[in-house]
């Protein structure tokens, strides 16, 4: 537990609170925040709270600081945990991972990124040159990817709009060979911005976002930083309009068709061809060319375009990932590849107008609230009743509830979309709310104006709410269904796959399909972004998990305003003030007896070289009694539990000096000397 600073920074580990409320906890983290102390531990959680502004505490110095040290040795810092996440890494060969939390702007990408260059900073010390590469890329692919997938939104200037979750090998020395990116549904509809005039012009894009459609809600992204591509520019392709004449669509003005053409190296006439018919095949069998309406085809540009984008930046982190892919890898000659892996999604977010996007953004952010629970609240308790540590138990508010509503089979809100987009027949979003509405109007986080229409706060029929752990959202379901359908026509994919351009056909490999051999019901992108989300929170909880906690202090970017209300509605639903008290009460270090008993056996008279007491337990008692922190642990069944971390570096200070001791008397043993 962290003591190093001066109290007037306030204490540096919420454990160390004398009495653990709401209060004491603000007044800490108030007074931290007003000293420029943005890092407070929870044991090994660090609390982080956005300064907006440049902090002169990641430099070099700050990195030899840190460096091998442990957590309770210097005040609290994402390097801490960095250095904790990598150190049980190396020492223990255990697969690691940082989970980075909090809500929209709250500072989680930055934070992932000080981590990324703290890991790269302390690795390699030998400067080879294959591992530099590698850590170049794996730092430089943050930038291309914040450029193509993130945007300014009315939280945050440079808010995340896709999840990342990235994995670094390493080898048995602790340097990376390689990583591996898992992106997590892009966020289609908020697309580009940047880019020089000269750029702009030689793609057929004017420089102000305001000429495109799907611009105009402002994209501040950067980049500049990177090459943009044909088929980006191919994209805003909203400006590309529809007109009905004597009952057949047209496209207006033959321009944008051959820009489309141009950009995408396809012929002008498939390009037309495809935004205006689609190919389907009759229950017969026989295929046939059906017209769009004006409404249709309108749709299908607007789902090309975002496809097209959501294609590329697929690719890009497909591209990245083969540069950093860990090649000839030989455990046998290796040693065990281990790996740590670092999580930054988008935070929980709130708008004025909530689509699909901030409901699946949301029912991610309840999973892996609801991993925190499971990991740093449950197990942590269950295992003290396991070994039979005198424990009193606390209580904290167990979101399962909510993942169920969104996610239970056949009931959950995903499980009532999903049945309303294979139903044939016009079903429309009022009509699957309804469904919604019979399924789940008693549930405690569910509520539809339609049923309680007194209900004043929510404004249309269309909506419904979700009582998220982090607070009421009201979503409207208006295009819930198409987004989740998430259609694409085939005649697009085959168009893209005849390109002559190779990387957009390798980007629609699906495009070879024929109509007859198209699968008639994909999985819908909720379940697929559902999967994708179970498949990331296994891969989390296998891994040992290092967490920090981002709070963001106000709704203005300011540096100086700490909104107390905001606040401590944060420290509410993370968990904060429970993750305290279980720390607290609880052991920050365990160990079998076994094990410990071999690391420290040095130590004393009664258990170097072997011990001759009945049980390790005994022999272990002895080692802690003998170095009089006897009243800082607990015996459980199989394992000895430590309070304080410190009582455990002193075994560690004393382990260190006697190993050379031991080394020499050993030479002498060989030698024959003694
Ligand atoms: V979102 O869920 O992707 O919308 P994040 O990722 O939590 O969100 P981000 O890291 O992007 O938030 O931080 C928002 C802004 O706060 C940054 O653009 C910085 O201007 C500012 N920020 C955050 N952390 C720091 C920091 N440690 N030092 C200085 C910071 N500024
Ligand atoms: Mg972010």
């Amino acid at each position: 537990m962290a003591e190093l600073e001066g109290l007037e920074f306030g204490k540096s580990d919420f454990v160390l609170l004398d009495e653990v409320n709401m209060e004491q906890f603000m007044e800490n983290l108030k007074l931290r925040f007003e000293k420029a102390r943005i890092y407070t531990f929870i044991g090994e959680v660090v609390v982080s709270v956005n300064p907006y502004k440049q902090m002169d505490i990641y430099g070099k110095e700050a990195i030899d600081a840190y460096r091998g040290r442990e957590l309770y040795e210097n005040p609290p810092h994402l390097y801490a945990v960095a250095d904790a996440a990598y150190k049980a890494m190396k020492r223990r060969a255990k697969d690691t991972c940082i989970v980075i939390s909090g809500e929209s702007g709250a500072g989680k990408t930055e934070a992932s990124k000080y981590i990324m260059q703290y890991i790269a900073a302390i690795t390699n010390p030998s400067q080879r040159a294959e591992v530099e590469s590698v850590k170049n890329v794996l730092l430089k692919s943050n930038c291309v990817l914040e450029a193509f997938g993130n945007a300014k939104t009315n939280r945050n200037d440079n808010s995340s709009r896709f999840g990342k979750y990235m994995d670094i090998n390493f080898n048995f020395n602790g340097d990376p060979t390689g990583g591996h990116i898992n992106n997590y549904l892009l966020e289609k509809v908020r697309l580009l911005r940047g880019g020089s005039e000269e750029m702009l012009g030689s793609l057929h894009l004017q420089n102000d976002p305001v000429n495109y459609v799907y611009t105009r809600e402002g994209a501040a992204s950067t980049f500049y930083n990177t090459r943009i591509m044909n088929c980006v520019s191919a994209t805003p392709q909203g400006n590309l309009q529809f007109e009905t004449d004597s009952e057949s669509v047209q496209v207006v003005g033959s321009e944008a068709v051959s820009d489309i053409a141009g950009l995408t190296t396809t012929e002008p006439d498939n390009v037309t061809k495809s935004l205006l018919y689609r190919t389907v095949a009759t229950g017969g069998g026989e295929v046939i060319e059906k017209g769009h309406t004006e409404k249709e085809a309108c749709f299908g540009r607007d789902a090309f375009a975002k496809a097209l984008y959501e294609r590329l930046f697929c690719w890009i982190v497909a591209r990245i990932n083969a540069v950093i892919e860990v090649k000839d890898y030989n455990p046998v000659l290796h040693g065990k590849n281990t790996v740590i892996g670092v999580l930054d999604i988008y935070g929980f977010e709130i708008f004025d107008n909530n689509s699909f996007e901030q409901f699946c953004i949301n029912y991610c952010n309840e999973k892996l609230q609801q991993l925190f629970i499971e990991l740093i609240l449950r197990q942590e308790q269950d295992e003290y009743q396991r070994e039979g540590i005198t424990w009193q138990h606390i209580d904290y508010f167990n979101n399962q509830i909510i993942v169920d509503l969104v996610e239970q089979p056949h009931k959950g809100i995903i499980s009532v979309l999903d049945e309303a987009c294979l139903t044939v027949g016009k079903v429309t979003d009022t009509i699957c709310l309804e469904s919604m509405d019979a399924k789940l109007g008693q549930h405690p986080h569910y509520t539809s104006r339609k049923l309680t229409p007194s209900d004043k706060t929510m404004e249309f029929h269309r909506d419904f709410r979700i009582r998220h752990y982090a607070g009421d959202v009201t979503y409207s379901v208006e295009g819930f269904l198409d987004k989740n359908k998430d259609p694409l026509f085939q005649d697009f994919k085959r168009l893209m796959y005849n390109s002559s351009n190779p990387v957009l056909k390798e980007m629609w490999p699906d495009g070879q399909l024929s109509i007859t051999e198209v699968t008639k019901r994909p999985l819908t992108a909720a379940t697929l972004f559902k999967n994708s989300i179970v498949a990331l929170v296994d891969k989390l909880g296998c891994k040992e998990p290092y967490y920090v906690r981002c709070i963001k202090p106000n709704e203005m970017k300011s540096p100086v305003l700490f909104d107390d209300a905001r606040c401590q509605h944060q420290v509410a639903y993370l968990g904060l003030l429970e993750n305290v008290r279980v720390r607290r009460a609880g052991f920050a270090y365990r160990q079998p007896y076994a094990r410990f008993l071999q690391r420290y056996k040095m130590t004393c008279e009664y258990t170097w070289p072997n011990h001759l007491m009945e049980t390790d337990r005994e022999a272990v008692e002895a080692i802690v009694t003998q170095h009089g922190f006897q009243d800082d642990v607990a015996y459980g069944h199989t394992k000895l539990f430590v309070r304080t971390p410190r009582s455990l570096f002193t075994l560690e200070q004393e382990r260190a000096a006697l190993i050379p001791i031991l080394v020499l008397f050993l030479q002498k043993v060989w030698r024959g000397a003694l």
